[in-house]
């Protein structure tokens, strides 16, 4: 294939992911990602996945979409704004991930890879390939670095200059040749309000967190118990945590998204800490009708209510 098909079929791809509403899309060249390898056999060895099992599974795969995709040629990368428009009332509340205040972003985002998929294959011919939205094991932040679309902050979140971090990451991998992207330079230079502000410092060092300190992690991930004594560092963060990016200084270039189905229930914003202890099933499941919330499940989501008021 010569170049300048290469180039119009690059085009033609980031021009429709645009119309199908992708904040932005960038490919690189599939491969083993060798920088990565040891970083994250380090964060396995130091069991900073803790109950996250299925972290430590497919160690290979995770490191080579070639594992995963056969003939793999190139990663389109591609992020999906979900920065609202509206906050949860600030005051007498606990707080909830904005990711999470509307529909669960999985099968909005398969969906929208899935019409891109499909455009491919009719625009361009018989094309072989996988959409991914935490489907599998794929290192998205790392992709999505290759792909010039940010920089890992020292938060560990991939960063862009005009959006912020308040996105989501997905992939197609697919066997076409492509034209690939630079990656972009690293700009937080000697700014350390993410670490700083970290409440649980899971922030170990610039650029590692240890996942099993994150109240993301305790809130939506451990199943267990959430170990005792860390109710007052929550911060009223009862799913999921926004602080290392409500910090962030570049989150004040984050612009509302346009997505119908992520605006949330109205009763998310307007609830005060007793609407929430008052929560009963029926009213969690409209709430929370398909939001990602339902990871937790109700039991889940009042154990971390019940956790933050244990010593109050
Ligand atoms: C497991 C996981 C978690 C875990 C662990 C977090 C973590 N940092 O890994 C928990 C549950 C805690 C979590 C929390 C959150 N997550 Co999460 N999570 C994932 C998941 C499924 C895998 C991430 C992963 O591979 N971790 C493994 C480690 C090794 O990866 P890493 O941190 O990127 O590793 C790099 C650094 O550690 C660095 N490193 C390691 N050692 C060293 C040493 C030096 C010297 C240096 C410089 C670097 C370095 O290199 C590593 C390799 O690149 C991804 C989806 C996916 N498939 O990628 C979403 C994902 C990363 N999460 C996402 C989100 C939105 C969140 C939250 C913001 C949600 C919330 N509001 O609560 C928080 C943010 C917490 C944070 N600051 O990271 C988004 C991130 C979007 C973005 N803009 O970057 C993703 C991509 C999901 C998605 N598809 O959109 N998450
Ligand atoms: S999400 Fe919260 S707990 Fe996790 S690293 Fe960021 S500030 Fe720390
Ligand atoms: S808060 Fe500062 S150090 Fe942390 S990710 Fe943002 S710019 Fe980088």
């Amino acid at each position: 294939m010569n170049n300048i098909v290469r180039q119009q079929h690059t085009d033609w791809i980031k021009a429709e992911a645009k119309r199908l509403g992708f904040l932005s899309c960038g490919i690189s060249k599939a491969g083993f990602l060798e920088e990565e390898a040891p970083k994250l056999e380090r964060w396995l060895n130091q069991n900073m996945h803790g109950e996250m099992h299925y972290m430590s599974n497919h160690f290979d795969k995770r490191l080579d979409p070639t594992l995963l995709v056969d003939g793999a040629k190139s990663v389109i990368s591609l992020l999906l704004n979900y920065y609202p428009e509206k906050t949860q009332n600030p005051t007498d509340n606990y707080k909830i991930s904005k990711y999470a205040y509307g529909e669960d972003y999985h099968f909005l985002i398969k969906d929208k890879l899935k019409s891109l998929f499909t455009f491919i294959q009719e625009q361009i011919g018989e094309i072989d390939g996988r959409v991914f939205v935490d489907s599998a094991p794929v290192l998205d932040r790392a992709w999505a670095k290759r792909s010039g679309l940010g920089w890992i902050g020292k938060n560990s979140n991939l960063i862009s200059k005009q959006t912020g971090s308040f996105f989501f990451i997905a992939e197609l991998i697919c066997d076409l040749d492509l034209v690939y992207d630079l990656p972009v330079a690293d700009h937080c230079g000697t700014c350390t309000a993410c670490i700083d502000a970290c409440p649980t410092e899971a922030i170990e060092q610039p650029y590692v967190v240890n996942g099993s300190k994150c109240i993301s992690y305790f809130t939506i991930e451990l199943k267990d118990e959430i170990p005792t004594g860390l109710s007052e560092q929550f911060q009223d963060w009862v799913f999921g945590c926004d602080i290392c990016q409500d910090v962030c200084p570049w989150n004040r270039f984050s612009h509302p998204h346009s997505e119908t189905k992520f605006q949330p229930n109205e009763n998310l914003l307007d609830f005060t800490k007793k609407d929430w202890e008052e929560l009963t099933q029926e009213t969690f499941n409209e709430v929370f009708r398909k939001s990602a919330v339902k990871r937790t499940k109700y039991s889940g989501f009042m154990r971390n209510i019940q956790y933050l008021n244990e010593k109050k």
